[in-house]
This record gives structure tokens, sequence and C-alpha cells, in this order.
């Protein structure tokens, strides 16, 4: 029989901060964060393990990171730096399967079943690439080995930061019954509240509905939510996954007063916006432009168009009529764009 244990979920561990760690050992044992300036009303993209114990976390705005810990060093993303290195940890990956499935530039699933590394076991090829992303990399990364991508995913999380852990089949019902309902694949505030309502909080409150209750209530969802509440999970490890939109933004220290103001950022996004074009690995045909506004009361708006090019007037144009909708001053612009299925062959 082929071995059970056949998903590893690989994360790297803090892993802007970790670069930069890695690039200034003076930095070693201090907490760090990097992400926008407080004065410039930025945000932290990530903190290392240091700054985490003062209760930093990601998407936390700058200026309030700071207040919790006086000391924070806050360093800018160098986000070429950090794809250069998601590259060389790709290509350890690679050394043991081709069917990875990337989630982020830190983060991807691995099929290693039928691998001929290891003889196929999952748990030592976890360990390899561990070892080999600290020796040759200089960073540290944390695996979760399981039989699904699901269990993988939570897994990996479990010894973190520079851990792994695995989920045998025997263990999934006792990692399952504690496990909150907000882990399952799919399941954000929305779903999380409904079910808080009805008094479930963990998996194991979720097995106690029929299959018929939860269809009732979340239709073909639902269905799905009675199986990963069990630890079943039967999606495949998707190897060249194409993703379906690119954007950049910016939030600005002062509010763009005006539609003028806001016109006047647009050149420099869309260069931006090219630039992160330039470094997909894949390129896929243009099907959509999109604008996204946050006016200064934080309502937020996105207008998109069909197009099949990054044209700055019809970039233009949608940001005037999103501006309409709020016409008020902005504190946030954003431009993408939604991608075709399938990659332009190249
Ligand atoms: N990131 C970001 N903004 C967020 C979340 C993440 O810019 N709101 C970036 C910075 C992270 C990277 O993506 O370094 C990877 O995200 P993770 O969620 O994996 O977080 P870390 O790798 O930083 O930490 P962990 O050790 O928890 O994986
Ligand atoms: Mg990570």
């Amino acid at each position: 029989m082929s071995n059970p244990l056949r998903i590893i979920h690989c994360d790297c561990d803090s892993f802007y901060a970790s670069v930069e760690e890695r690039d200034n050992p003076a930095l070693t044992g201090k907490p760090v964060a990097v992400g926008g300036l407080p004065e410039k009303r930025g945000v932290v993209a990530t903190c290392n393990y240091v700054a985490r114990k003062y209760g930093i976390h990601s998407a936390m705005p700058s200026a309030t990171a700071r207040r919790r810990c006086a000391d924070l060093i806050i360093i800018r993303p160098d986000m070429e730096k950090y794809r250069g290195v998601s590259r060389r940890v790709h290509e350890i990956f690679r050394r043991h399967t081709d069917r990875i499935e990337p989630l982020s530039l830190d983060e991807a699933y691995l099929d290693v079943s039928g691998c001929e590394s290891f003889g196929g076991d999952a748990v030592r090829i976890a360990r390899a690439i561990r070892g080999a992303v600290r020796d040759e990399i200089g960073i540290t990364i944390s695996a979760g080995i399981a039989p699904n991508k699901l269990l993988a995913k939570i897994a990996s999380d479990w010894n973190k930061p520079d851990g792994q852990h695995v989920v045998t089949p025997e263990a999934v019902a006792g990692f399952v019954a504690e496990l909150p309902v907000a882990k399952l694949h799919g399941v954000g505030k929305v779903t999380s509240a409904k079910l808080g309502k009805l008094g479930i909080a963990t998996c194991g409150d979720l097995q106690k509905l029929e299959a018929g209750e939860l269809r009732e209530l979340f239709g073909q969802f639902g269905l799905r939510l009675h199986q990963q509440c069990r630890g079943i999970d039967e999606r495949p490890v998707q190897p060249n996954r194409v993703r379906k939109s690119v954007s950049v933004e910016t939030t600005y220290a002062r509010d763009l007063p005006d539609l003028p103001a806001c016109l006047e950022e647009l050149p420099g996004l869309i260069a931006s916006l090219k630039r992160r074009l330039e470094h997909r690995p894949q390129a896929a045909a243009v099907r959509k432009q999109v604008v996204k506004i946050k006016f200064r009361d934080f309502s937020q708006t996105t207008v998109e168009m069909v197009s099949d090019s990054l044209a700055a007037e019809n970039f233009a144009q949608l940001l005037a009529t999103g501006f309409e909708r709020g016409n008020k001053p902005v504190r946030l612009l954003g431009v993408g764009i939604r991608l075709a299925n399938e990659p332009r062959s190249a």
C-alpha cells in the first residue's frame, strides 16, 4: 500500500523578517518588523518572533506596533529580494517533487507520493528540505506532514517556528476534535459567526451535525464542511496554479483631496503594477482592469472593465467612475488586473 502521508505543507517562518535578519546579524535577538513607516500610516507586513511577544502581528498599523514596542526596528520591504529567496526555496522543493502548489512567496503544498527520494518517506523529505533551506539559504522553514492538504497546512503551524509536525491517519480524529472551525478551508468570519450562534466552536462540535443539516445551512459547502471536520479533504495538489489577479496599492501619508490629485498618482501605480507583472513566472492573458479606492472614512469601492491591456486611459476612466461614488478625500488607491485562467503559451 502506498504511504498515506503524502502531503507536505511548507511555510517559511516570519519570512520577510527572517530574510532581513539573515542579511544583518546585528538584528539578531531584537524585535524586528518589516513594513511601512508609522509616520506614513504604514502597516506591518510581518515581524519576527521576538516582536510577536509584544503582540505585534501582520497587517497591524506600524504606529500601533511602535506603541507596543518602542524599540521595534522597522525595515522597509524589499520585494525583489524576497522573490529571489522564494525562488531558491522552490529549487529545494523541486529536488524532491514536481508536484508543488505555491500559495504565496513563502508557502507551498508538495505531493510526495511516489517520490524517489528517501523512498517517498514524507517525514524524512520534510526534514531534508528544512535542513537545506537552513544551510543553503540561511532562514528557517516549518512543515506539516499529513494525508491531505487541510491537515498538512494546520500541522505546519503546530511546531512553528523551525519545526515540523506529522498527522498520521490514526491521529486524525484526535487532531480535529478540538480544532477551531475557523481553521477549516473556506471558513471565514461569516461562517464562523453563523456556527458560533449554533454553539459550534470546534470540529468536534461540528461533527454532531448531519450532512443534511449542513447542506440546509450552507449548501454544497456544507457537505465539504461535513467532510473537513472529520479531517477529510480530497483536493489535489495543483501544480502551476495560475494566479487570477495581480494588483498594487498605496496608502497615502496624506489623503488625496480630489480627483486630479488621484489621477496624478496613477502613472506611478501603473509602473509598479508593470514591474510586478514582469516577475511573474508565467504570462497569462489580461482579462480585466481594476481600480480600488478607499476613502477617508474607510468606505471602499472597486471598479473594473473588460480589457486585454494595461492602458493608462482605462485606469483613469475607472478611477473617475470610482471617485464619483464617494466624492471625498482618498486614503488608498490600487490598480490591478484580472487574468484569464489559462496561461498564455510563452
Ligand atoms: N505578508 C504581508 N501581509 C500580511 C501577511 C503576510 O505582507 N498581512 C507577507 C509577509 C510575510 C509573508 O507574506 O513574511 C508570508 O506570510 P505568512 O503568513 O507565512 O507569515 P510569516 O512567514 O511572516 O510568519 P509565520 O512564521 O507565521 O509563517
Ligand atoms: Mg510564513
